[in-house]
C-alpha cells in the first residue's frame, strides 16, 4: 500500500515537473493581412484604438524595423512558412483561389519543424498558398488532393486564397466546411458559369460593396469577387462573420491543446479587401470600413489572448504579431479608405505601400510577448526579417532540419526574444514585380528597374521603380526622398553585388 502511494506521489511530481520546467513553449503567430506599420495605436495610429494589441505590446517587445520578405501575400507567406526566398520557386506570386498547392508536400515547413518536435500544429484563417494537386483541377466537392495536412499542420480551417477570390468557402481538414450536398461547388478563373450573375453585368446585385477596379466577376454575399464560382449553398461565407469563424476555431484549438505544446499560425482576413467587418465593430472610428476592420482585428487578438490566459498557458506561450505586407487604401472596392483617412498614415513614416519596393511595401508591425520570460515595455530597433522566424523558432528546441530546407533562414532567436538588438547584416525585400531591395546598416538600396513609377491597374501606389540605382540613408531619410546613389558608388556596388549573390544562391 505504502509503496503504491509513494509511486503515485513520485509519478505526479515528475509529471508536474515535466509540465512546468521541460515543457516547450507554445508559439502563436498572429499574421494580419495588409495591416500597415502605422495602423496600430502602439505604432502611432491616432484615429483608431487597438487596446488588445497595445496590451500585447506593453507585455513584451515592440519592434520598429521588421520586414516581410515580399510586398504581397503569397510570396511573403511562402517565405515565412518555409524559410526560403520566393524568387527561388516559380509560381509564388499572388495566387488565384484555384492554384495548386505551392509548397510541395516534400518541402520541410515551419509546421513540419514544430510537429516533428512533438507540437500540435494548426493553420487557421487566410492560406493563399494553393490547395490540391494542380491549378484548376480541384474538385471542391470531394477531399482535396493536397492540403496543409501534407505540410505538417495537424489541423486547418482556412480560406483557400483571399476573401476577394473564389471559392468563398472555408476548408477544414481538406474538405469544404459546412458542405451543402444540395449545391455542388464549381470554380473557374477562365469563364463564368451559365446563368450566374457577375458584378460586371449585374451591378444592382452588389448590395454590400461595390468594386472600384477588378472584382467584377462572381457575386457572393452582395460583393463582386475575382474568379467565377457556382454553388456552395450554406457553405458560402458571409464576410461579416469571417473574423468570428476563424477566431472561434483558434480559441477551440488553444483550449483543446492546452496540455501539450502547440504551434498555431493564425492568419486573419483583416484588413484585406473586401473590408466588410461585423456590424458590432462599425462606426467606432472616423475611417470607415478600413478602420472598422482594424477594430475587428484587435478584437480577434483580444480573444486569442483571453483564451491563452483562460487555458492557463499564457506564461508558456510566445505570441508573435505581424502582418504579411504593407497597407493599401483602394485595393479594388469603393470603401472610401482614402477619403476617410482623416490624417491617418497607414505606413507610418514610410514611403510606398503594399506592392512597392519602398519601405511601405514590407515594413510591418512586429510584437513579441512571452509572459514571465520577456520583460515588458521593451522596444527594439533591430533589423529583422520574417525569413529568419523558422530557424530562430527552431532553435528553441534545437530543431534538426533537413539539409536543403529553410536555406535562407538564420537563427536570430536572441534578437527576437529581446536578449540583444543584433540586426541582420543584409536584409532583402521583394516588390510585387520582383524588384529586390537591400537594407544594411543605415542604407536602403533599390536595384534599378524599368517598370512604371506608379501601379497601372488601379491602386494609387508608388512602385519604387527607377531606371537608376536608388540609395537612401535611413538614419536621416526614413521616407526615402533623397537618392544619394551617385554620392556613394562604392556602397551601390556592394549592395548590387549582394543582390546578385542572394538572387542566384541555391
Ligand atoms: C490584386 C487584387 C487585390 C488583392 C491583391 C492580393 C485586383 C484588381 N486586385 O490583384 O485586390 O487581392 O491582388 O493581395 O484584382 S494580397 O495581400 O493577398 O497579396
Ligand atoms: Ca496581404
Amino acid at each position: 500500500m505504502k509503496k503504491r502511494i509513494l509511486t503515485f506521489v513520485l509519478a505526479s511530481f515528475m509529471l508536474s515537473a515535466a509540465k512546468s520546467a521541460d515543457r516547450l513553449p507554445n508559439v502563436v503567430m498572429i499574421v494580419a493581412d495588409d495591416l500597415g506599420y502605422g495602423d496600430l495605436e502602439c505604432y502611432g495610429a491616432k484615429n483608431v484604438s487597438t487596446p488588445a494589441v497595445n496590451k500585447l505590446a506593453q507585455s513584451g517587445i515592440r519592434f520598429t524595423d521588421v520586414h516581410a520578405v515580399a510586398a504581397t501575400s503569397t510570396p511573403s507567406r511562402y517565405s515565412l512558412l518555409t524559410g526560403e526566398y520566393p524568387w527561388r520557386r516559380p509560381g509564388t506570386d499572388v495566387a488565384p483561389g484555384n492554384a495548386g498547392m505551392i509548397i510541395r508536400p516534400e518541402q520541410f515547413t515551419i509546421a513540419d519543424m514544430f510537429r516533428s518536435n512533438g507540437y500540435a500544429t494548426a493553420a487557421i484563417g487566410k492560406w493563399h498558398l494553393g490547395l490540391g494537386d494542380k491549378t484548376g483541377t480541384q474538385d471542391w466537392n470531394a477531399p482535396l488532393a493536397a492540403s496543409p495536412a501534407d505540410l505538417g499542420f495537424d489541423y486547418h480551417y482556412i480560406m483557400a486564397a483571399t476573401s476577394d477570390r473564389v471559392p468563398c468557402v472555408f476548408i477544414e481538414q481538406g474538405f469544404v466546411a459546412n458542405y451543402d450536398p444540395t449545391d455542388s461547388i464549381f470554380v473557374s478563373y477562365r469563364q463564368n458559369f451559365e446563368g450566374e450573375p457577375t458584378g460586371k453585368n449585374n451591378p444592382e446585385l452588389l448590395y454590400n460593396l461595390k468594386h472600384s477596379h477588378g472584382h467584377d466577376q462572381s457575386i457572393v454575399n452582395g460583393i463582386g469577387r475575382i474568379g467565377y464560382m457556382k454553388g456552395g449553398g450554406k457553405a458560402r461565407w458571409k464576410d461579416e462573420n469571417i473574423a468570428d469563424s476563424i477566431t472561434a476555431k483558434a480559441v477551440d484549438f488553444i483550449e483543446s491543446h492546452k496540455d501539450e505544446p502547440f504551434f498555431m499560425y493564425f492568419a486573419t482576413n483583416d484588413v484585406h479587401v473586401p473590408r466588410f467587418p461585423h456590424e458590432r465593430f462599425r462606426g467606432k472610428n472616423p475611417m470607415g470600413l478600413r478602420g472598422d476592420a482594424i477594430v475587428q482585428f484587435d478584437w480577434s487578438v483580444e480573444q486569442i489572448m483571453n483564451a491563452l490566459e483562460k487555458a492557463g498557458v499564457l506564461d508558456n506561450t510566445i505570441v508573435i504579431l505581424t502582418s504579411d505586407n504593407g497597407p493599401v487604401l483602394d485595393d479594388g472596392y469603393d470603401d472610401k479608405a482614402e477619403e476617410l483617412l482623416n490624417g491617418h498614415r497607414p505606413t507610418g513614416p514610410f514611403r510606398g505601400n503594399k506592392y512597392s519596393a519602398f519601405e511601405g511595401g514590407t515594413a510591418v508591425p512586429f510584437i513579441v510577448s512571452w509572459k514571465g520570460h520577456i520583460a515588458p515595455n521593451q522596444e527594439s530597433g533591430a533589423l529583422v526579417s520574417h525569413i529568419d522566424l523558422m530557424r530562430s523558432l527552431g532553435s528553441l528546441f534545437n530543431a534538426r532540419l533537413p539539409q536543403e530546407s529553410a536555406c535562407d533562414s538564420r537563427d536570430n532567436l536572441a534578437t527576437i526574444l529581446g536578449e540583444n538588438k543584433t540586426s541582420r547584416e543584409y536584409l532583402t525585400e521583394m516588390s510585387n514585380t520582383h524588384v529586390l531591395s537591400v537594407r544594411s546598416g543605415k542604407w536602403k538600396y533599390i536595384e534599378p528597374s524599368n517598370g512604371p513609377a506608379m501601379i497601372q491597374w488601379g491602386p494609387k501606389v508608388e512602385t519604387g521603380n527607377l531606371a537608376e540605382p536608388q540609395l537612401y540613408d535611413m538614419s536621416v531619410d526614413q521616407g526615402e526622398r533623397k537618392n544619394v546613389a551617385s554620392e556613394h558608388p562604392d556602397v551601390v556596388a556592394k549592395m548590387q553585388a549582394y543582390i546578385e549573390e542572394v538572387r542566384a544562391k541555391k
